[in-house]
């Protein structure tokens, strides 16, 4: 088995002891960052699918969780670059009724890797505390919200229409996650969307003009 299936299978199976050290292997053996976190990805992938088909419970989604987190604490200062500009702020969170957080916070990490600096809210993020963290934060010019759930997609349009009514102006709203689309994105009157943290970090700088 390659190093890179046996990071995905115990990332699946939720081994956190075993996790970081077999993403430290595979970085020694040479595997590109992104190929690494791409196997987790994939892994927490083969979670969802077990869970919705009923072989897994919460629970188990949560070690998994726990384990890919391990992981990109091991990955982290190889996937960020280190950025030699300033953006300005990003203030970014999960939207409200989500508690997702591993893709929310590889944004934050890339976006940060891209010269923002970042004020994360966390999860379960209500769309009055996007506002008062835009109001109360210097030089924002980007405010990230992150989705995992179909059921807060409507949370999702809600924060979205609260920043646009609080009159507040000069930055760019961004939104992401599984279920969202362009379309979607779009529709709720979001500036931009990106599918990872990757094309999240070029879509950023392109929104807040330095591309
Ligand atoms: C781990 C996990 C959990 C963990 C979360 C732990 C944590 N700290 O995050 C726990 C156990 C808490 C959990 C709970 C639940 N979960 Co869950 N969970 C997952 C799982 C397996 C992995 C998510 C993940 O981390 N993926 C890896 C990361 C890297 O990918 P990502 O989040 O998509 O992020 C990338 C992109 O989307 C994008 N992105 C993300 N955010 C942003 C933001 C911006 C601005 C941009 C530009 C891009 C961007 O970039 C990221 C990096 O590349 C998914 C299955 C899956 N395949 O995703 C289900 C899944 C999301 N969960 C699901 C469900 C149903 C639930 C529960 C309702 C289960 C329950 N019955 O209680 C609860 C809801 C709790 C709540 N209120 O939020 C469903 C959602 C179905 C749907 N479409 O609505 C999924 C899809 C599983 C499934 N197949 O059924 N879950």
């Amino acid at each position: 088995m390659s190093k890179l299936e046996d990071v995905k299978i115990n990332v699946e199976n939720g081994k956190t002891k075993l996790v970081p050290e077999l993403v430290q292997e595979a970085l020694d053996e040479g595997n590109a960052a992104l190929d690494i976190l791409q196997a987790m990805v994939n892994g927490m992938g083969v979670v969802g699918d077990k869970f919705s088909s009923g072989a897994i419970f919460v629970p188990e989604m949560l070690i998994a969780a726990k384990a890919m987190s391990k992981g990109v604490e091991i990955l982290k200062p190889h996937l960020a670059g280190d950025a030699s500009v300033s953006l300005g702020t990003c203030i970014i969170g999960t939207v409200q009724g989500d508690l997702h957080d591993i893709g929310k916070n590889l944004v934050a990490m890339m976006l940060e890797s891209a010269g923002f600096t970042m004020v994360d809210l966390g999860v379960d993020v209500p769309a009055q505390k996007f506002v008062e963290a835009i109001k109360s934060n210097p030089n924002v010019k980007l405010v990230a919200c992150s989705g995992l759930l179909s059921t807060t997609m409507p949370a999702m349009k809600n924060t979205v229409a609260e920043i646009k009514a609080s009159g507040l102006s000069g930055f760019k709203v961004i939104v992401g996650g599984a279920p969202v689309t362009e379309t979607f994105a779009d529709e709720i009157g979001a500036d931009g969307y990106a599918p990872d943290a990757g094309r999240a970090a070029i879509k950023a700088k392109q929104l807040v003009a330095v591309l």
